[in-house]
């Protein structure tokens, strides 16, 4: 029983207290009438999340708005222009295609940089080179970008990162940028995203491209194929026989530097000079039309940076004006397109499963002479286009 009356006087004080609100609500908010002290609204706190509510926008901007990418681009903004890359690098489709849409209208604002290749066998002192370079360069007003081409597997990520402490001075500028290269895959899959992201530095406004080849061998073709000038770093006294730099990557060459020129080093040095001078003169002449230059310098202390720059800029100036520069990008464009469809095509093939159950059988009949290879390829072309229709890598 006494519970009832407690709920009746509590009923009796909620009517009560639900009688006052309701007359001060309709007492056009004179607070002095109130018989309620009325406080100041307090904040209610957020209900969702701000930090997860900002990772779900910027997804969404990643996966819909290249404009944004774009625009932050186009104003230099590195910390976007980073973002862009990884975009670039990632393997997923939805990002691939966000990423050809940056390149696309980004595609407008690039060529204005001058685009060097450096190459050298591995200690031949191209980082020391390029922390030389890029900090004359970055003195001179440029604005450097360093890329590199790495598709070995043997690399780990701890030594691209040792060439990152080695730039030092140089990744500390406001007015250069480094990226070490994408992470390892096929070397074509590699010098397309670094193809790409050259683009990409171009279009936020560097003047300068430097891609420096840290595989061996193929590699170099791939980063000649992306760039103006080709400039092959040697060291003297590493072997007579040119310290196994191939002959086909000497004749790539636009440009020869003798690094390590310091202390007693520098006869060696200019003799190795002379040498490669001479070694030079036994090549057909070059495509451009421009005989390469041999010189020496020291990355180290930093000696002759200058006359190494200046062999480079004369060529540029030389080929940009008998026409041979343009020309030369517009047959690297096609070949681009020429290399993808290559490697899109082997991929596809390869990896197709009929060809991948057929291949071995085919391989041993060829192998044990039963069946001409002719017959045996065109066997598994049949197989793979009768199996297949276009498939897009985006899809
Ligand atoms: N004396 C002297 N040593 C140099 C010079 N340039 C580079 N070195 C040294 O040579 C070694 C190799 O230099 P790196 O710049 O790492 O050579 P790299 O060609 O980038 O080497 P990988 O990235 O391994 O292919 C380092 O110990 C440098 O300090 C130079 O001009 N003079
Ligand atoms: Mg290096």
């Amino acid at each position: 029983m006494g519970s009832c009356y407690q709920v009746t006087i509590l009923n009796q004080h909620r009517n009560f207290y639900l009688s006052l609100l309701v007359r001060h609500t309709t007492m056009e908010q004179d607070q002095t009438n109130s018989p309620i002290k009325v406080n100041n609204g307090v904040e209610q706190p957020e209900q969702l999340n701000p930090a997860a509510i900002k990772k779900l926008r910027d997804m969404s901007r990643g996966l819909n708005d290249s404009r944004y990418y774009v625009d932050g681009i186009l104003k230099g903004d590195m910390v976007i222009l980073s973002k862009a890359i990884t975009l670039i690098e990632s393997a997923l489709p939805t990002h691939q295609k966000i990423a050809q849409d940056i390149i696309t209208a980004c595609l407008p604002h690039t060529g204005n940089a001058i685009r060097v290749g450096i190459t050298g066998v591995p200690g031949a002192g191209k980082s020391t080179f390029i922390e030389a370079l890029g900090m004359y360069l970055i003195n001179k007003g440029h604005k450097v970008a360093v890329l590199a081409i790495d598709p070995s597997s043997q690399r780990s990520k701890g030594s691209i990162l040792g060439d990152k402490t080695r730039m030092e001075q140089l990744s500390a500028q406001p007015h250069s940028y480094i990226r070490p290269s994408a992470s390892a895959g096929t070397l074509g899959g590699v010098a397309r995203k670094t193809r790409e992201t050259l683009l990409l530095c171009e279009a936020a406004g560097f003047d300068i491209v430097l891609v420096e080849t840290v595989g061996v061998g193929q590699s170099e073709i791939a980063v000649h194929q992306m760039v103006d000038f080709f400039l092959l770093l040697m060291i003297s006294g590493a072997g007579d026989e040119l310290q196994g730099i191939k002959r086909g990557i000497m004749e790539m060459a636009d440009g020869i530097v003798i690094n390590k020129a310091d202390g007693d080093n520098i006869n060696r040095a200019n003799k190795a000079m002379a040498e490669c001078k001479n070694a030079l003169h036994l090549f057909p002449p070059a495509e451009s039309g421009i005989m390469p230059e041999v010189t020496t310098c020291s990355s180290l202390h930093h000696i002759n940076i200058d006359g190494v720059w200046n062999l480079v800029d004369s060529y540029i100036i030389k080929a940009s004006d008998s026409g041979y520069l343009q020309k030369k990008r517009n047959e690297q464009n096609v070949n681009i397109l020429r290399t993808y469809i290559e490697n899109q095509l082997s991929s596809q093939f390869f990896g197709h499963e009929h060809i991948r159950k057929k291949l071995p059988e085919l391989e041993a009949n060829v192998r044990n002479n039963e069946m001409s290879a002719y017959a045996a390829a065109n066997d598994l072309l049949y197989t793979f286009f009768s199996n297949t229709g276009f498939v897009d890598p985006n899809e």
